[in-house]
């Protein structure tokens, strides 16, 4: 079976215990491969490189910077058809999800950052005539980048690029439920050269190789996409430690559909939104609030478009819903569904697990599935579930809506449908979520700033903000 390795110090090395778990194919429920079983000794290793690596990467001029990630750039398109049967292999979703939306965004995510570090600018503050006040940004020193399950190869290099961009140096830990595109990459950094020790992938457990990145003391920043509860252990590890955190964590998204919306456009992007990458996005809308004169013909139009989505093989290019990504999360998705069921919902469309037949069959498939008649403050409107399950709700003002979007702990991201547009400025500057889609959904230009309010999140990633994030600011006064 193929093991994969840790990238320490420009290097592809075993684990130091030499121990290694397996990884699993979510699609057939069968190991395939063997992840590093990394700890704290892996991670002072790692520590140790990019501590090496800081003084000569942060002094390295931008431009050469930018040339650097730009070759690794194109690496990934070159193997962009590799990558993505890596990551729908290793994840579960349908490859075609994952040549166009995954690869291609990895590849952005450090194009941007590559070509973002050549145009930065500092603030400067004249003080009448008698003082010049500059800003002055300077890389932070070792970060450390922890990313989820989800979107693999994405979300990765989300982090890692601005890092790298900024000029610190790297200690990173894919998800140990999907590590196989991030040893691809290590693979693409070697061959593009980069210096030893600037970028360091450690694979293993959260609750092992992950704490041990927060734990370290030369670690001067953390930057986290993940679950709630674990960007709360993060937060209590590095707060007393004064690191810099960014945290990026879940969402129960609501998706407000006004009766004067473009109808066909809100069910079909409504269809994608509950359930592209099998609803394991944490900007998923899925909590769907429609205006009670729509609510019958809408309920009609998404449950049946909602049946003809197929569920299958994620290398079959038909398939819309691939696997599940683990086991685990399988079953915590069914559970919901039952829990749905205790608190009086209906399940109008899909509720059980899928079988499927062939090299499928012991995989981890879910039915789309449509929940209605619940009220939103049962625990299923409430808790993030992350799989392909949607709650439908009538209402009947706008005031109503309101109250249902902003009534959970979390304030990731928010869709409306309305033509209105006075309404759709009002609704969007009420609503409690950090990024607001009006009349779309995903739609993302890298430069502006992403993040969640209350428990979504603390921090801003994306365009110059993660820049920032990366380095420590400081004012320089000179009297005139
Ligand atoms: O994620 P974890 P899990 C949500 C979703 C899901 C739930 C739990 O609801 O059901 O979170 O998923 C690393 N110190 N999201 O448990 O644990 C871990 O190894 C340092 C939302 O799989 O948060 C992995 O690399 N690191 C989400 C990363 O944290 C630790 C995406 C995320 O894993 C650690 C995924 C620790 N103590 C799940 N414990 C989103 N917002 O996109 C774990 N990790």
């Amino acid at each position: 079976m193929q093991k994969l390795l840790n990238y320490i110090n420009g290097e592809l090395v075993n684990p130091v215990t030499g121990n290694f778990f397996e990884n699993i194919n979510p699609a057939e429920g069968k190991p395939y491969s063997l992840v590093p079983d990394s700890g704290a000794a892996d991670v002072a290793l790692a520590t140790e490189a990019a501590t090496r690596a800081f003084a000569a990467w942060s002094t390295t001029p931008a431009k050469n910077r930018s040339v650097i990630l730009l070759k690794i750039a194109a690496l990934i398109e070159r193997d962009l058809d590799q990558l993505a049967l890596a990551e729908s292999t290793d994840q579960g979703k349908p490859v075609a999800l994952a040549k166009a939306l995954d690869i291609p965004r990895a590849a952005a995510n450090i194009r941007f950052y590559a070509t973002a570090i050549l145009h930065e600018s500092a603030h400067t503050h004249f003080t009448d005539n008698d003082a010049i006040n500059y800003t002055q940004h300077t890389p932070v020193g070792v970060v450390g980048c922890i990313s989820p399950w989800n979107l693999p190869l994405y979300l990765f290099t989300w982090k890692i690029a601005p890092a790298l961009a900024a000029g610190c140096t790297v200690v990173a830990k894919p998800s140990e439920i999907t590590p196989m595109t991030a040893y691809l990459f290590s693979r693409l950094c070697v061959e593009a050269g980069l210096p030893a020790g600037v970028l360091n992938i450690v694979h293993g457990y959260g609750a092992k190789a992950g704490q041990a990145i927060v734990e370290h003391a030369e670690i001067k920043a953390i930057s986290f996409t993940g679950g709630t509860a674990t960007g709360k252990i993060i937060a209590a590890t590095a707060g007393p430690m004064f690191k810099k955190l960014s945290l990026e964590l879940g969402g129960k998204n609501p998706n407000i559909i006004f009766a004067d919306c473009d109808f066909e456009k809100a069910v079909s992007t409504s269809i994608q939104s509950s359930f592209a990458n099998q609803g394991e996005i944490c900007l998923c809308g899925s909590r769907i609030f429609v205006e009670r004169s729509l609510y019958q013909k809408f309920i009609e139009a998404f449950t049946t478009q909602t049946k003809a989505l197929v569920v299958g093989d994620p290398l079959n290019e038909k398939t819309n819903l691939g696997a599940i990504a683990s086991e685990a999360h399988l079953n915590k998705v069914l559970s919901y569904i039952e829990l749905a069921k205790k608190e009086g919902g209906t399940i109008i469309q899909g509720g059980k697990q899928v079988k499927l037949s062939g090299r499928c069959a012991t995989g981890y498939f879910i039915e789309p599935t449509v929940i209605t008649g619940l009220s939103h403050t049962c625990r299923t409107n409430q808790e993030e579930i992350f799989g392909p399950v949607v709650t439908i709700m009538p209402f009947d003002t706008e005031e109503e809506a309101l109250v249902y979007a902003n009534s959970t702990p979390y304030g990731l991201a928010a869709t409306i449908w309305t033509e209105n547009l006075k309404r759709a400025h009002r609704v969007a500057a009420e609503v409690k979520s950090g990024i607001i889609w009006v009349n779309c959904w995903l739609f993302r230009d890298l430069r502006t700033p992403f993040g969640g309010m209350k428990q979504s999140g603390v921090g801003r990633e994306g365009g110059f903000e993660a820049l920032r994030f990366f380095t420590d600011e400081k004012n320089v006064c000179v009297k005139l």
